[in-house]
């Protein structure tokens, strides 16, 4: 079929609109961006013929995952069985990095990629930094490369390749850091179907989700990479969270005693309504309900000790087999799309460039976490909130979730460590600690004189 018979087809014919106006780099890229879309998809998910998910009904069979409670006092395995499986695959360089980093940030307000977000309260260090300190921590305690799989977008992909070329790669090194760039999906007009123009020749595409990594990691030939180099678990992490404790050796653990195809940590709800996803436990299968997906009246029921009953908040950090991505390339056509209303801006039929103040558009995207149900073993392991969790993703002066928040939590952490080790912090006076020279309390411990005392704001590196 010809290019404007399949557009005819698909009531998409306003796409070539301004085709007479186009040089031809332009018509090249207008073109290759039409036939990159999948119409039927488009089609099927603006009529909602796809099948769309009764959340209530879900989340009214939704029981609380079965998990390893921090409050155990005896979890089975135990933690020291925990830590000694994960650090074993750790010293056998058997657990690969993957880091997601292709979402725009909107929220944030910062208009580079988020993982160039300066977060060090002192040392002004990146995201991505922070992440390639701990990550190069670990190499250095096992003696053992990690590979770095990062997933940006086409929105931070050449902007996050540039930063670490500019940047001595972080200190990692460059061999063992693999970008690959996720897949994009256009957005529509909400009330027409039709796809958005974002200029006369180029459509308004955006990232297809976290859920794109699937697809992207096979792509890219980053599966095959990782099996080749002895790679059997993927270590999950999101770049927006500066406490997450890359290739933790105990979830590592846990994950491979209970022969686990894909693990995930979670932390108690602070509140209801937190925007985190919520773990929970369907006809035996562990999945995530999304804060925006769960019906109030089951995200604020209680248990009978007064606690929430939907307890588990997903920080999104996972250990996934590679055996398991692998096998789900193949079925990731049927990982669903969620459908987002948001504000998209478009050209309009004069070719004036309209910038909505109210959602118009919808926007697909797949969450890696639907991987979850088609696990044959999924199990949960709960995190202290203030030790691994601190999400970058308001601009300061938000409730919540800021850079301010997230900075004072590190801090909060670096004094724990410190006092626990016997050291002094005057109060006010900060502390922020790089793990290249400590990963965790007992490193400091080590480290530090009991009675020393900082006196004035200091960066132990
Ligand atoms: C995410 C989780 C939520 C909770 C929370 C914790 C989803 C849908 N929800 O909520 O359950 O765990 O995080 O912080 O994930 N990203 C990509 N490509 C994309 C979209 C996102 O790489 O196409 C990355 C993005 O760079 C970021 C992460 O995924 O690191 C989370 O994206 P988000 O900020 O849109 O997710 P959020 O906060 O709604």
């Amino acid at each position: 079929m010809r290019f404007s018979e399949i557009l005819e087809e698909y009531g998409q014919t306003h796409l070539m609109q301004f085709w007479d106006e186009l040089d031809a780099a332009q018509r090249a890229t207008l073109e290759a961006q039409i036939a990159d879309i999948d119409f039927d998809l488009i089609r099927r998910l603006t009529t909602e013929q796809e099948a769309t998910v009764d959340w209530a009904e879900l989340a009214s069979r939704a029981e609380p995952p079965p998990a390893i409670r921090l409050d155990d006092p005896a979890p089975s395995p135990s933690r020291t069985a925990a830590v000694a499986a994960g650090e074993e695959a750790l010293r056998g360089g058997q657990v690969g990095m993957i880091l997601v980093a292709g979402g725009q940030g909107t929220r944030l307000g910062f208009d580079q990629p988020k993982g160039m977000f300066p977060i060090g309260p002192i040392s002004g260090r990146t995201l991505y930094q922070t992440h390639a300190d701990r990550l190069a921590a670990v190499m250095q305690r096992y003696g053992r490369t990690i590979p770095l799989f990062l997933m940006t977008s086409p929105a931070t992909d050449a902007a996050t390749r540039a930063y670490f070329a500019d940047h001595d790669f972080l200190g990692l090194d460059p061999q063992h850091v693999h970008f690959f760039c996720q897949g994009t999906m256009p957005a529509v007009d909400a009330a027409s179907g039709k796809l958005l123009l974002e200029e006369k020749h180029q459509l308004a595409l955006s990232p297809d989700g976290h859920g794109g990594l699937v697809a992207a990691l096979d792509r890219h030939g980053c599966l095959e990479t990782a099996r080749t180099q002895g790679i059997e678990y993927f270590y999950y992490a999101q770049v927006d969270n500066p406490l997450a404790r890359l290739c933790e050796p105990e979830l590592i653990g846990y994950h491979i005693l209970a022969a686990s195809e894909m693990t995930t940590q979670v932390v108690k709800k602070r509140f209801a309504t937190e925007k985190v996803g919520n773990v929970v436990s369907i006809d035996g299968k562990v999945q995530i309900i999304e804060y925006s997906d769960l019906p109030e009246e089951y995200a604020t029921a209680t248990a009978p000790d007064g606690s929430l009953r939907l307890w588990a908040g997903n920080i999104a950090i996972h250990v996934f087999n590679r055996s398991f991505l692998e096998a789900a390339v193949d079925a990731a056509g049927g990982l669903p799309f969620h459908r987002a209303h948001k504000k998209v801006a478009y050209l309009d039929a004069s070719g004036r460039k309209v910038d909505p103040e109210t959602p118009n558009a919808i926007k697909f995207e797949r969450f890696v976490f639907d991987l979850l149900p088609t696990a044959q073993r999924a199990i949960v392991v709960e995190a202290d909130a203030a030790e691994v969790f601190a999400p970058v993703k308001n601009a300061d002066g938000a409730e919540v979730d800021t850079p301010a928040h997230a900075q004072a939590a590190l801090l909060d952490q670096h004094r724990r460590w410190l006092e626990a080790g016997g050291a002094e912090c005057a109060p006010g006076v900060r502390v922020e600690v790089n793990p290249r020279w400590a990963m965790d309390a007992e490193d400091v411990r080590q480290r530090i004189e009991p009675g020393t005392r900082f006196a004035a704001d200091t960066y132990l590196r």
